[in-house]
């Protein structure tokens, strides 16, 4: 017997489809018959919502009224997905939906697919704070997300004729979405600009301009915990009335400029993953986000008091920092608590200090902000004022630790000219954590070195982790149901760790056909739904092998093609015959920062290699490549399932972690990776006779930039010994790819050869061979299906369920609500 305790509400499908056609009459005000896919999604997306609100007012209630410390997850980006199926699996009520709107006449996926997916993440940090709140919830802890509504999310990509990325605009919301409730009433105001004056002896800013920030509210409802919690998006609107002299002068543009600029705040979502841009709008949206969302938390837990004891704040909330963002919060408590509430600098600092965490995800040192004090102090004077009092403090502190005065000047959170976040979240909060073990080890010897030899105690990891629900359970159904039928029990999917009672059935053979035949029939199903959506020609009967992340040097998609280039050299020079590749599918998803040159020329170079490849016959069936443009969650969620191979293959000590590493191996992916981020751990995990390891370790990555690999271009030296790397580098350079024009990759080709930072061409001849090896694994079929069964069985430690409660047994000290 199979224990089923997945949530199921006592709805009928009866009653579903009575509270759907209830919502399109009355609300949306059309008939069943008149209703197309996108209202019946509306009018379901209403309806789940309805089933929701009693949890979720509850929860509000019971975490306002209860003592168990809730967590607020600042965080530029929540990278959310789809949310109807997901609300309808949390409310229970997936069944009754599918029945509903299958009486009414539409087809369930339809419905589904109606939904417009928000983006409002750029990549890896964007869709962890989305996972994260998954698991708060289902963990019963009460928490918030707060972050901002941007009009426009990460932006459409297309490729025009050239293989070009062309961005357009994400305008997520141009149809009805449902989710998201706007709450005018609890709105907040924030201010910008001005001077600071001294009255009374006291400090008081003056700012110039104000902006209105209005909540929108999304539940998060829990997976079986019956707790509903609440993602609080801000969205920027004017406080200026409709200026009516301008108007009157007939200058109707110039009258709605106030309003038009203050909704600019939360109009885009900056598109740099990694790489932030110095901007001052960017500025704006961090400290107007954060701002807004302290005093809500000062607002939700001290409700109706003029005068709040906010030495307990510390106790009611923990904030953490997702990533330097929303850095800016430490100076805005401060400032709260002593202007707004007349605290003392030290009371201010005990209380700030117990507030916020930071988590680091990054490793590039381009990645961690650093704002110009000018522009902190044209925008936030009084924070600018703050932030050096703090530096004052801190100075003073480590002196008399000691700490040498280079070493003080090195630590510097403002150094005058500019302010440098990650230290002064380092400093102003309680504890530090990065991502991944290895990722933690390298903040703590390299990156934020000095910091961790004073402040050891501060520094801790967790690495990170995917929810299973969305990722296993709504990704791939068929997975899930027979991995409910192996352990004869589907509670895996609030305790994934259950996962390890798969390890024996890797040895029956039984079992692992109808493991492989999952694979099989997911492989299909992705190859229909890239007909649908791309129109590709997937052959199903391929390997598939998927490269799918952001596009940047350092995770090196250009290793990947290299690769895929030299294998369709050696075919085309007729050195290996075509008859004797295994056939494979190569798959690519990635956008690129629209300004990151080389990062553009990569996707250009994929793109041209798909064309040639794809129409060459001499390879035709062996060897294809394809790139679907705008990867995203959906996409994510059809290839994912369908994967044989994953491609986990950055520079070791350039990945915190990665997350779609973890993906892959819960969908039974195996991985070729290098020792970098969550790599490490994965293999450990699965065991590294499951793992296709090649490359050098960080250790080795820094020591050969100490013979000085890129400033010495040491790279041409591996292009000259290798053959093969260098046909594949010389088919770039003359034109193959570019319809014989020699210019078209010439950057991309002079940084291979006279700098490449990440290596690239050093890992190059590891890569090929653990590609020999990859596939003489995958011509025994058995044997790599057992090997995909071990990864699954032993990747349960990935899920952000594990990650959350080691987030709350070494940083919040909190737990789930009573
Ligand atoms: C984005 C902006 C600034 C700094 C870091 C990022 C980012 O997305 N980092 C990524 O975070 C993921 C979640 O922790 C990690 O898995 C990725 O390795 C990391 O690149």
């Amino acid at each position: 017997m199979t224990e089923i305790t997945a949530p199921k509400s006592a709805v009928t499908a009866e009653q579903f489809a009575d509270e759907i056609r209830e919502q399109l009459k009355y609300t949306q005000g059309v008939t069943v018959e008149q209703a197309k896919p996108a209202d019946v999604y509306v009018a379901a997306s209403a309806a789940v919502r309805r089933h929701l609100v009693d949890s979720w007012m509850k929860t509000q209630a019971d975490m306002v009224n209860g003592n168990t410390k809730a967590v607020g997850y600042l965080s530029a980006e929540f990278l959310m997905g789809k949310q109807l199926e997901n609300a309808l699996l949390n409310a229970g009520l997936t069944d009754q939906f599918d029945k509903a709107v299958e009486a009414l006449g539409f087809d369930a996926q339809e419905v589904i697919d109606a939904e417009y997916e928000p983006g409002l993440g750029n990549g890896g940090l964007g869709r962890l704070a989305a996972c994260f709140i998954d698991s708060l919830a289902s963990l019963g802890v009460p928490a918030f997300g707060y972050g901002i509504q941007y009009k426009y999310g990460i932006f459409k990509q297309e490729f025009d004729e050239n293989g070009k990325q062309i961005e357009t605009p994400d305008y997520w919301l141009a149809n009805e979405e449902p989710w998201g409730h706007i709450d005018y009433n609890r709105d907040q105001k924030v201010s910008f600009g001005g001077e600071v004056v001294e009255e009374n002896g006291k400090k008081v800013w003056k700012p110039a301009w104000s902006v209105r920030a209005v909540p929108v509210d999304y539940m998060v409802p829990g997976y079986a915990s019956g707790r509903v919690n609440t993602l609080r998006l801000w969205t920027a609107k004017s406080y200026d009335e409709f200026d009516l002299l301008t108007f009157n002068k007939s200058e109707y543009l110039d009258a709605v400029k106030p309003q038009v600029e203050a909704e600019n705040i939360s109009k885009i979502l900056y598109p740099e993953d990694s790489t932030p841009q110095g901007k001052a709008l960017r500025l704006e949206q961090q400290y107007f986000f954060v701002s807004a969302s302290i005093h809500d938390a000062i607002r939700v837990f001290y409700p109706g008091q003029d005068k709040p004891d906010l030495t307990t704040f510390p106790d009611k909330i923990n904030f953490q920092l997702n990533d330097t963002h929303p850095v800016i919060g430490i100076p805005e408590l401060m400032r709260v608590l002593m202007d707004e509430y007349g605290y003392d600098w030290d009371t201010a600092w005990t209380i700030t200090n117990k507030t916020f965490n930071y988590t680091c995800h990054t490793l590039l040192p381009e990645a961690l902000e650093v704002w110009p004090s000018k522009l902190i102090g044209e925008l936030l004077p009084r924070h600018l004022e703050i932030i050096e009092k703090i530096n004052d403090q801190f100075e003073a502190e480590l002196k008399a630790k000691g700490v040498a005065e280079e070493t003080i000047k090195d630590m510097a959170i403002y150094t005058g000219d500019s302010v440098r976040m990650a230290y002064l979240a380092t400093y102003g909060g309680s504890h530090v954590n990065g991502v991944a073990e290895l990722h933690s080890q390298l903040l703590k010897d390299v990156t934020l070195k000095n910091f961790s030899d004073v402040y050891p105690d501060k520094f801790t990891n967790v690495t990170n982790g995917v929810t299973p629900r969305r990722f296993i359970k709504l990704a791939n159904p068929r997975l899930s149901d027979l991995i409910t039928e192996g352990l004869g029990t589907d509670k895996w999917l609030s305790d994934l760790e259950l996962l390890k009672g798969l390890i024996p059935l890797a040895d029956d053979d039984e079992f692992v056909k109808k493991f492989a035949a999952v694979k099989q029939a997911n492989k299909v199903d992705f190859s229909n739904f890239a007909k649908r959506k791309y129109g590709f020609d997937i052959d199903p009967n391929t390997m598939i092998n998927t490269m799918v992340k952001r596009l940047h040097e350092y995770k090196r998609q250009a290793l990947k093609i290299l690769s895929v280039i030299a294998d369709y050299a050696d075919i085309k020079s007729g050195k290996v015959s075509a008859d004797d590749i295994m056939p494979r599918t190569i798959v690519f998803g990635a956008k690129a920062a629209p300004g990151y040159y080389l990062a553009k020329q990569t996707i250009q170079l994929i793109n041209n290699v798909v064309r040639v490849i794809n129409n060459d016959p001499d390879v035709k069936g062996k060897l294809n490549v394809y790139f679907p443009w705008n990867y995203n969650i959906e996409l994510a969620m059809n290839l994912i399932p369908a994967t044989d191979l994953d491609e986990q293959i950055s520079q070791a000590g350039k990945e915190a972690s990665g997350t779609g590493n973890m993906k892959f191996a819960l969908n039974g992916a195996l991985t070729v990776g290098t020792l970098d981020g969550a790599n490490v751990e994965i293999r450990e995990r699965v065991g590294a006779e499951n793992f296709f390891l090649f490359g050098m370790t960080e250790p080795e990555v820094s020591a050969l930039y100490a013979k000085g690999y890129d400033t010495k271009g040491l790279s041409r030296e591996y292009y000259e010994k290798d053959p093969q790397l260098k046909a594949a580098i010389d088919m770039v350079a003359d034109g193959t790819f570019s319809d014989g024009d020699k210019d078209t990759y010439k950057d991309l080709v002079n940084d291979w050869l006279n700098k490449d930072y990440f290596m690239t061409l050093a890992d190059f001849r590891a890569y090929m061979d653990i590609q020999a090896q990859i596939e003489e694994t995958y011509r025994d079929p058995m044997k790599w299906s057992r090997m995909a069964v071990l990864n699954v069985a032993n990747s349960g430690y990935f899920s952000s369920d594990r990650s959350i409660e080691d987030y709350l047994e070494r940083i919040w000290h909190t737990g789930p609500l009573k």
